[in-house]
């Protein structure tokens, strides 16, 4: 959401600088953002379709028609003898961003019926989907925190200023929290003193325990007479079950889970309650928890009850460019073959794939088409991941590089970066602090032999009819055609008369064009899909959770693993890039107190385990981490095409994240990533 100027000349891009013009992100860009034109020009990228030619990472490179012809043919016959459901499909990160490509992707996998499709989404915000759709009835809606209006913010589990927030889309993020603090309040709970904590006021808190505070949090507000139970009458079902479930959760029981003082929690409950603009938030690090799903419901529900909820400065929803954004799929509209477990927003959790590979009988997936994604390094199960991808009977992935997961395709499908093809930001509209869109398009011709993933998919779709006796009657979505009816058709669009926004008025504004503002109170009622339109705060499903966490032992003796991210890195791809790469060394960050009985010093290497794996990792001392938690970055341990990246050294962290459904947050299927049970020793010598 940086808005970019590109410098060309014959057609090469000599640089990228930030567009002070660009009404929304006025001037500013993170370090990542000019290295894109290293990643366009990386001597690593694939830049010409590739097929297997041997032992996994072997490629010799081939023609688009002959890539294309096979891979038609082979996937025509899998389907022919085991049926649409021996086909899986993983959709990773980056395409999720780039509209035009998405809607023919996602009617590709709609027309052939591929309906096993996982995403990085139970490494992320899973439980968020579910609390959206249980609350709300739209998996979609995200309601996100007006960091513009809010006189008091916590932050539970995101590190916004190393992000840059993340469902919540603010350029110039830095100043938007300044600007909070100079007024009132920035709370960052963590188990880290983050760069974001550092900068505000830092909460320590005992990795994946963030339920017990927030339960605390929501009895005070009951309490202590401080709950907008007026709003709660006329707008919620179920909330005296929520406080009733919640009663016995005193700050003290909380402290004793969660190791945050008693005090400290009713005084935040306080402050919070007594400033009118106040809101608290919460992201990825309370998502990867045993207990993701109410801990997301807890948020909201500490908003809804406090009186903070659909009003400026709270907890609010967002602006949307088109009609039928519903269109996402629900819950537990089928279940996983393995695990027998929910599909939600039409995707199934990540960490059941391994076993949908590896395990026979009908419905074992065959073949796997992967789509910006890395999962060996990004999901659960890394060494077991790399297993079962090894005896795929097709993999076909489109991507920029030979990955730590498509070594193992038999064809890589090159594609275009962002800046090889137009674009528009659509998908993170309805997340924007201010309404802001752009058309983006292409300042130079796609490198080599490089297509678009829309394209890549309506050329496969028309030689996989060309074999079958019946095509399918659904058809490949246009991408920019279907965006433009998508706008036009929306709020902002053809309803405004001569102030709607067209391709043409977005042609003519190359710099994007900030759109006019609803006010809060005006963007939610009627988008509250429940029958009665009213929000929903208890079903059984939500029972059952709080009697499960009731259940809940208190946390292991020993050290709870959790993760982190760099400024200078972007999940696991932008590692090949020296200017970002230089100067990062992943490094387990161990607290003094746990150092010293393991005798591990600065420097030192140790062991890092579970029941699922072992990494071998250099330790950094230091108190940034609390007591009996430890914290190492995803993304790294590479051994792909990417030379650069390869020599960076790190290890895969995510072959210790369970690959048993039995031991995550079920009912979302959220990955088991922060607050990981293990074992730290030191390595003799
Ligand atoms: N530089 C950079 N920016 C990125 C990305 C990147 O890789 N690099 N990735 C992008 C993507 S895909 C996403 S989804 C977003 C994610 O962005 P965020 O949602 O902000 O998530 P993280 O940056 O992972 O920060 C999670 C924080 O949660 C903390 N944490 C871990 N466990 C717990 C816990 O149990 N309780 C609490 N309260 N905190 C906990 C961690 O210490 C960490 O500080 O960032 C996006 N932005
Ligand atoms: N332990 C732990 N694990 C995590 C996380 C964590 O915090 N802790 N974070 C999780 C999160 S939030 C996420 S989103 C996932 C991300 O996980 P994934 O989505 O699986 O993987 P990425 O690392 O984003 O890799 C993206 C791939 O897309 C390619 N690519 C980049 N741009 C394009 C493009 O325009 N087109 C195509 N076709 N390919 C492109 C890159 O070369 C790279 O190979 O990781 C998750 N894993
Ligand atoms: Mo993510």
């Amino acid at each position: 959401m940086c808005g970019l100027v590109a410098e060309v000349e014959s057609g090469k891009i000599t640089r990228l600088l930030p567009d002070r013009e660009n009404p929304h992100s006025e001037g500013f860009m993170c370090v990542k953002a000019p290295a894109m034109k290293e990643v366009v020009y990386d001597p690593d990228r694939v830049l010409v379709p590739l097929k297997r030619s041997g032992a996994p990472g072997e490629f010799a490179p081939v023609s688009w028609d002959e890539a294309l012809d096979d891979i038609a043919a082979r996937l025509d016959r899998i389907v022919r003898r085991d049926g649409t459901s021996a086909v899986a499909a993983y959709i990773g990160n980056p395409v999720f961003w780039n509209a035009f490509s998405w809607y023919p992707m996602w009617s590709f996998l709609k027309r052939y019926a591929i309906a096993k499709v996982f995403s990085p989404g139970t490494q992320d915000l899973s439980s968020r989907l579910l609390v959206n759709h249980l609350l709300y009835r739209d998996v979609t809606r995200f309601p996100y925190p007006d960091l513009l209006n809010c006189d008091f913010l916590a932050v539970f589990g995101s590190n916004m200023l190393v992000s840059h927030g993340s469902m919540v889309t603010a350029p110039r993020l830095r100043e938007a929290l300044d600007r909070i603090a100079a007024r009132g309040r920035v709370i960052v709970v963590d188990p880290r003193a983050t760069e974001t904590a550092r900068r505000y006021e830092h909460v320590s808190i005992v990795p994946d325990t963030d339920v017990w505070m927030l339960a605390a949090m929501l009895r005070q507000i009951f309490a202590e007479g401080l709950a907008d139970i007026a709003f709660l009458q006329q707008n919620c079902n179920g909330w005296t079950e929520l406080r009733d479930a919640v009663a016995a959760i005193t700050p003290e029981l909380a402290e004793a889970r969660c190791g945050v003082a008693a005090g400290q929690i009713r005084g935040l409950v306080r402050d919070f309650a007594a400033t009118e603009r106040a809101v608290i938030f919460s992201r990825a690090g309370i998502c990867r928890g045993r207990h993701s799903t109410i801990a997301n419901l807890l948020v909201d529900a500490v908003n809804i009850a406090g009186g903070k909820f659909g009003r400026p400065g709270g907890q609010v929803f967002g602006h949307d460019i088109n009609v039928g954004v519903r269109a996402a799929g629900g819950y537990d509209v089928t279940r996983s073959r393995i695990g027998g477990m929910p599909d939600l927003a039409s995707f199934l959790p990540c960490v059941i794939m391994p076993d949908e590979i590896l395990e026979p009988g009908p419905g074992q997936v065959k073949a796997m088409i992967t789509v910006s994604g890395n999962p060996v390094l990004s999901a659960p199960g890394g060494a077991k991941l790399e297993r079962a991808l090894a005896a795929l009977e097709l993999h076909v992935s489109l991507d920029l590089f030979v990955n730590e997961t498509n070594r193992y395709a038999d064809y890589i499908l090159p594609t275009t970066t962002f800046l090889e093809r137009d674009d528009m930001p659509v998908r993170c509209f309805s997340r924007m602090l201010k309404p802001f869109t752009q058309y983006a398009g292409a300042v130079i011709a796609p490198l080599g032999e490089t297509r678009e993933e829309g394209e890549i998919f309506r050329d496969l779709a028309g030689r996989l009819d060309a074999l079958g006796d019946d095509p399918p009657a659904s058809p490949i979505a246009a991408g920019r055609d279907t965006v433009e009816h998508l706008i036009r058709s929306g709020p902002f669009g053809d309803a405004r008369g001569e102030r709607g926004l067209t391709f043409e008025k977005l042609h003519a504004a190359p710099h994007g064009i900030m759109l006019d503002e609803v006010p809060p109170e005006q963007r939610w009622r009627n988008k509250i899909y429940h029958e009665d339109g009213r929000i929903l705060l208890w079903n059984e499903l939500i029972a059952s959770e709080f009697a499960r966490l009731d259940r809940s032992p208190p946390a292991a003796e020993g050290l709870r693993l959790f993760g982190r991210r760099d400024l200078k890195s972007i999940n696991s791809w932008m590692h090949n890039v020296e200017r970002l790469v230089a100067g990062q060394r992943p490094a387990l960050l161990i607290h003094p107190d746990d150092a010293a009985p393991r005798g591990l010093a600065a420097g030192a290497w140790a062991d890092v385990s579970n029941r699922f794996g072992t990494i071998r990792v250099p330790v950094e001392v230091t108190d940034e981490v609390r007591p009996g938690s430890v914290c190492y970055p995803h993304g790294w341990g590479h051994h792909g095409g990417w030379r650069r990246a390869n020599a960076a050294g790190g290890a895969n962290v995510n072959v210790l994240s369970p690959t048993d459904p039995a031991e995550i947050d079920w009912v979302s299927g959220s990955s088991l990533m922060d607050g990981i049970d293990v074992e730290v020793a030191a390595v003799a010598g």
